[in-house]
């Protein structure tokens, strides 16, 4: 019989290529869906006749139960998140509620409905992983970071994160569970969302090779982060579910790139000098900004044995290339959709 994963966060970028990577395993897939009709369900279009839905929400404990009750999952994946930091400022409060209460709720669904806990042999032992964050690090106190470098998060949601890393942890602790978390640090890919840096910059480079923009507004070039490739993370998240003894890994790829650079990459692309078309605008410089990121990944490559296998630039390019494509396919057959997520 097939094993059977629950994805939380399915209608997003890694929820996408864990469903994949998943399927590719011989998995059977359920994903929480959230609202009737969810817009971004056209994110999983192409697998919809592989995938299965269940209807919940993180900000609601009794549908997680159900959620759980119904599925009677193997794994559960909980990559449902607010996670775009600077909306984190905004909306704080829900930022709380959803990237860090939604982990609690999500671990005590899982711990009612199999009897973890309470006296007497729990009915289902359940692998469980937490999406945690690189910003748990932000103001960094060592280069590079591993699993045992201290946090100190620079938004509410790098400090939400830090509350479901904890609260991964103790359940782990105080239930025996097998309850882990990856701290992935960035990574990106062609669904990555709009509002994101990498995203942004090559979706706009693509714009302005059409003619359809003529500039790039962003916030602080100098930040620096360790990039990599969407594609390549998921399956470090898999692989963590199947070790013989739950541990917490951090997950990149050990090389650091400037904004400025993922720019000079993207426009460089497509043959054009990124400095006559970049504008700095304060509206996209945060209140706290985590300067720099780099990963430490070797408990990952020796005890997973995992590696990414995309480079920067290479991913960047890719990039650009996707947005330039379906930016021109959209200009032929649809000229909303141009301006569209997707
Ligand atoms: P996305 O922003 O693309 O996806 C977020 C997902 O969370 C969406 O499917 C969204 O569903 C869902 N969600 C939001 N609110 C709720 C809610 N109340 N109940 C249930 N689901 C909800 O994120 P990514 O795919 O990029 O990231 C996946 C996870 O990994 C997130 O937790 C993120 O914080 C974390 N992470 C991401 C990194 C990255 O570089 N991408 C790095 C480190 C951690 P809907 O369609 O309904 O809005
Ligand atoms: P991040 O990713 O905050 O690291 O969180 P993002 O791409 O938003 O920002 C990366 C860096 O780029 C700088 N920057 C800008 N960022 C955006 N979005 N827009 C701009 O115009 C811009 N100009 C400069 C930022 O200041 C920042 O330093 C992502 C999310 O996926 C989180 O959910 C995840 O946990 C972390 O990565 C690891």
């Amino acid at each position: 019989m097939s094993r059977r994963a629950l994805i939380t966060g399915i209608t997003g970028q890694d929820g996408s290529y864990l469903a994949e990577h998943l399927l590719e395993q011989g998995y059977e897939v359920w994903g929480l869906v959230r609202g009737q009709a969810n817009p971004r369900r056209s994110r999983v279009s192409r697998l919809v006749h592989d995938l299965r839905f269940v209807e919940g929400d993180l900000l609601d404990q009794s549908s997680l139960i159900a959620a759980i009750d119904r599925v009677q999952p193997d794994e559960v994946y909980n990559l449902g998140a607010i996670s775009y930091v600077p909306l984190s400022w905004q909306q704080a409060e829900l930022t709380g509620e959803v990237t860090g209460l939604g982990v609690l709720r999500m671990l005590e669904a899982l711990r009612v409905v199999s009897g973890v806990g309470s006296s007497g042999t729990p009915s289902r032992q359940v692998r469980f992983y937490q999406a945690s964050s690189s910003e748990m690090f932000g103001e960094v106190a060592e280069t590079p970071q591993s699993e045992s470098t201290v946090f100190h998060p620079r938004s509410p949601y790098g400090v939400a994160k830090a509350y479901g890393h904890f609260i991964t942890r103790n359940y782990r602790e105080s239930f025996g569970m097998y309850a882990v978390s990856g701290i992935l640090f960035n990574h990106e890919s062609p669904r990555r969302g709009l509002e994101f840096v990498t995203r942004k910059i090559s979706h706009t480079v693509a714009k302005i090779k059409l003619g359809l923009a003529g500039e790039l507004k962003l916030g602080n070039l100098d930040a620096r982060r360790d990039w990599g490739f969407a594609g390549d993370y998921v399956s470090a998240m898999h692989l963590m579910l199947q070790q013989d003894e739950p541990r917490d890994y951090v997950v990149g790829t050990g090389v650091v790139h400037s904004v400025r650079d993922a720019v000079r990459i993207a426009f460089g692309a497509v043959g054009l000098d990124w400095s006559r078309y970049v504008v700095v605008d304060e509206e996209f410089v945060r209140p706290a900004e985590v300067e720099t990121l780099c990963a430490d990944p070797t408990r990952a490559r020796e005890e997973l044995g995992w590696q990414p296998r995309l480079k920067f630039e290479e991913l960047m390019t890719m990039m650009v290339e996707a947005d330039l494509a379906h930016l021109t396919h959209a200009q032929k057959y649809d000229e909303y959709s141009a301006h569209v997520d997707w």
